[in-house]
């Protein structure tokens, strides 16, 4: 779909860049973009593909290709394509794309399959049996030592004379971001890598939730108990309790095993900064829509649903110098209606894998 409305509206008028903040995923959409029909056809087999990786701030040099010129004849062809690949179910698909489409499922992508029309087959054969492989010298690790013989393609004068490019650029660091106090090894938990199960509780007026030790919601004032549904990182620890033992918990488990990260004890407390809080005012929508989620810097978001005109004081926390946002509306309204049953005796309700958003092979790159 994206690459239909760029060439439709974009086409080749000048160059595209793909900005935004660190980790929110440029290189991986660059590396879909270069396989793609947005791309001039031979340069997947020279331009490198960008370094994708869970961490914040991997790219740090601008990578490029250029775009392909939507002539009528090509987009007609691709449209051809993409006519054709409507009607094509997941069996019929390569095991490599079923494989590649496995793994996105299981990290939790809303992404579908990228295919290609204008192929080019790659120059060189394929050779299987590589001589230099036995000729290393001692102490060199054959996998590691670059191949001598592969030649590497390249672009001619004329593929790049007027060509305009796509590029790839490292992002942009968040300055008030929660992930630049923390360690390797806490950012390790923070950040997912797997698909988020969202986490739903109810909560009356006098309660409270900890997410981790990096955040806090407390539901201040209000008439009927609300829904508090968590996204964030599901090795991050949720905790409920009451106003009046609040306090006292933070002090006592921050930075031990309960609430996780930040983790270190005491010592590693001494330098993290305190809590600080916001208050909020919500009014509700109804209780199958969220009226709005309170953004704790990138540990994760709560999303806040209550009953229609209910009025809710809140009183949410971030570690001071980071930043709390309400984003109003919410990313996805209708999250607290995915719970499953209700846990007795908690406020916690049964986690629901939400349904696989990659099912819809047939839909994703037609238009
Ligand atoms: N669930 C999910 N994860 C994604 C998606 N796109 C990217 N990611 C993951 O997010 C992480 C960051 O992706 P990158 O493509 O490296 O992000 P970036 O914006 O290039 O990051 P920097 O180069 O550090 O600025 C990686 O672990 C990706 O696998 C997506 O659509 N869904
Ligand atoms: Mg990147």
């Amino acid at each position: 779909g994206l690459v239909s409305r760029l060439q439709c509206s974009w086409r080749c008028t000048g160059d595209v860049y793909l900005l935004g903040a660190t980790n929110s995923g440029k290189s991986t959409l660059f590396n879909a973009l270069l396989r793609s029909d947005y791309c001039k056809s031979r340069a997947p087999n020279i331009v490198d593909r960008a370094t994708v990786s869970h961490w914040p701030g991997t790219t740090l040099n601008l990578l490029k290709f250029p775009i392909i010129n939507p002539t009528c004849d090509r987009i007609f062809r691709r449209q051809e394509r993409l006519r054709e690949e409507a009607t094509k179910t997941e069996d019929q698909l390569s095991s490599e794309e079923k494989k590649y489409l496995n793994h996105l499922k299981k990290q939790g992508y809303f992404v579908g399959r990228v295919g290609r029309t204008f192929q080019q087959p790659k120059s060189s054969p394929v050779v299987d049996f590589d001589p230099d492989m036995l000729s290393y010298s001692i102490g060199e690790d054959p996998r590691h030592s670059p191949k001598k013989h592969e030649e590497r393609e390249e672009f001619t004068y004329n593929e790049v004379k007027d060509a305009r490019w796509c590029f790839d650029t490292p992002g942009i660091v968040k300055e008030n971001c929660v992930l630049n106090l923390l360690t390797e090894k806490e950012v390790k938990l923070v950040l997912p890598t797997q698909a988020i199960v969202p986490r739903t509780f109810i909560l009356k007026p006098g309660m409270v939730l900890f997410l981790a030790a990096l955040g806090r919601v407390d539901y201040l004032e209000g008439e009927k108990p609300a829904w508090f549904s968590v996204v964030a990182s599901n090795l991050l620890p949720v905790h409920i309790s009451i106003l009046s033992k609040a306090d006292a918990i933070y002090e006592k488990h921050a930075g031990q095993e309960l609430l996780k990260v930040p983790m270190g004890g005491e010592e590693r407390m001494k330098e993290f900064p305190p809590l600080v809080p916001q208050d909020i005012t919500l009014k509700g929508i109804g209780t199958t829509e969220a009226v709005a989620d309170i953004k704790l810097s990138s540990a994760g978001w709560v999303a806040v649903t209550a009953h229609m005109e209910e009025k809710l004081l809140l009183r949410a926390y971030t570690p001071k110098g980071t930043t709390l946002v309400v984003r109003e509306p919410p990313l996805l309204p209708y999250i607290s209606t995915i719970r499953g049953a209700r846990i007795a005796g908690t406020a916690a309700y049964r986690t629901k894998k939400p349904p696989s958003l990659v099912e819809n092979l047939k839909t994703t790159e037609r238009r």
